[in-house]
């Protein structure tokens, strides 16, 4: 089973998912945080799992007759937290070896922008990335998704960007392809091509544009390797500019998109997205008032990244109360690369959103399950326990669900339902 941390999965093998194929299945005597209007806790609560979906919510002692009959199987959760599937809704999960060694010469003080400007940074991991085979690099990525599915995550977003040519963005999104066959999760996969600039186009940012508009993009839309197109728009990134016809391109041919904006300066990225009706806009430390205004007009969401902030040690918080009077929508995501988010715990990512960021333990769960469908498109499907939502649910060993964002470096996930069948812990 994929759970065991360090176990290694079988070369090229099916490591496949569930036990039984219940098709009713009541989850009882939980305390259900469905994640609807905050929270949404009901105590006693039971869940009605009919094959991949939820059948019925609610407090047991009213669930219906015409439900009882047919029961398969029973799991008493003994009064223990229930929530929603995790979601992590901004990754780059698949990249070749790591940068341990550009940590070490940050320790000595050279800081992220110059290593980026002299080719170290994302470039030094895009040659790795290219060296790679595609089953080196699913063997790497699944063991960081098999850490991140160990702590209840069901669904996560997998960025391709460290490839940079055509053949190594595609290698990046069938391996995120083949992750999603081989494990119970979702993948959502975005292309990222113009996450840097390649080697190839040096000087020439517009013309590798060119590339990532009329070469790229239509080939990974004709084999159908992604559902969105991310951008790094920044000074040591991409132009507004260059945003806009990639966001137009992108539009054109039928993806969704969205955007790392505002993460070391302002470059009005998240203002620009939300004219192209992003689904989300990303770290946002530099967001301006006009930004925030533009997000809450065009209902993107706000994907805070933490880990980032922590690892490069910025000092500059994104406006978070300013976001929170606007009603925009705030996720949380792991970001894990190997630059600058190199982690695997979404769960960290809860305690850090709360101390450095001052979320409240809710608006962390909020980014995790309800917010982080939303930033994925997916909120019909998953992110809240409802009727007829897909059953990706996490039994907790926790009765309170501040405990989930209190806790730091602790696992308290007890078992895991992914479409209705269980898997990962306690499913042996
Ligand atoms: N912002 C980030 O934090 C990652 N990408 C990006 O555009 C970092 C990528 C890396 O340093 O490898
Ligand atoms: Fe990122």
């Amino acid at each position: 089973m994929w759970h065991h941390k360090g176990r290694s999965i079988p070369k090229g093998g099916v490591v496949q998912h569930a036990r039984e194929s219940a098709l009713k299945q009541l989850i009882r005597n939980v305390r259900i945080a469905t994640m609807e209007d905050g929270y949404g806790l009901i105590d006693q609560g039971a869940v009605l799992v009919d094959g991949e979906r939820i059948a019925w919510v609610g407090q047991e002692s009213s669930l219906p007759d015409e439900h009882r009959r047919g029961i398969e199987s029973e799991l008493d959760g003994n009064g223990r937290l229930l929530t929603p599937g995790l979601i992590d809704c901004h990754t780059h999960l698949v990249y070749g070896g790591n940068r341990a060694r550009e940590f070490e010469l940050r320790l000595q003080g050279a800081d992220y922008e110059t290593i980026a400007r002299a080719g170290g940074g994302i470039l030094s991991t895009v040659s790795a990335t290219r060296e790679a085979s595609e089953q080196a690099l699913f063997e790497s990525a699944a063991q960081r998704l098999q850490q991140l599915m160990g702590e209840g995550v069901t669904c996560v977003e997998i960025k391709s960007g460290y490839g940079l040519d055509l053949e190594t963005e595609m290698k990046m999104l069938r391996v995120a392809r083949t992750l999603s066959e081989q494990f119970p999760v979702t993948v959502a996969p975005t292309f990222l091509g113009a996450h840097a600039l390649p080697p190839e186009f040096k000087d020439d940012a517009d013309g590798y544009i060119d590339e990532v508009c009329k070469r790229m993009m239509p080939a990974i839309q004709s084999e159908n390797l992604a559902g969105a197109v991310d951008i790094f728009c920044e000074n040591i990134g991409f132009t507004p500019a260059q945003t806009r016809r990639v966001f137009e391109c992108a539009k054109s041919l039928g993806f969704e998109v969205k955007i790392h904006a505002e993460q070391l300066s302002d470059q009005q990225g998240a203002s620009l997205a939300a004219e192209f009706q992003a689904l989300s806009a990303d770290h946002l430390e530099y967001l301006s008032d006009d930004g925030i205004r533009a997000m809450q007009k065009a209902g993107t969401v706000a994907t805070l990244l933490p880990g980032a902030f922590y690892f490069l040690r910025e000092t500059r918080l994104p406006p978070i109360d300013a976001l929170r009077k606007a009603g925009v929508p705030m996720a949380i995501a792991t970001d894990s690369n190997p630059g600058t988010s190199p982690t695997t715990s979404l769960l960290l990512m809860l305690n850090m959103a709360a101390t450095l960021f001052r979320l409240t333990p809710l608006e962390c769960l909020q980014g995790v399950t309800v917010n982080g469908a939303r930033a994925l498109g997916l909120e019909r499907n998953l992110g809240t326990v409802a009727a007829k939502k897909q059953a990706d649910l996490v039994l907790w060993n926790v009765g309170d669900p501040a405990e989930l964002t209190y806790n730091f470096g602790a696992n308290p996930c007890y078992r895991i339902f992914r479409k209705g069948q269980q898997t990962g812990p306690g499913s042996d």
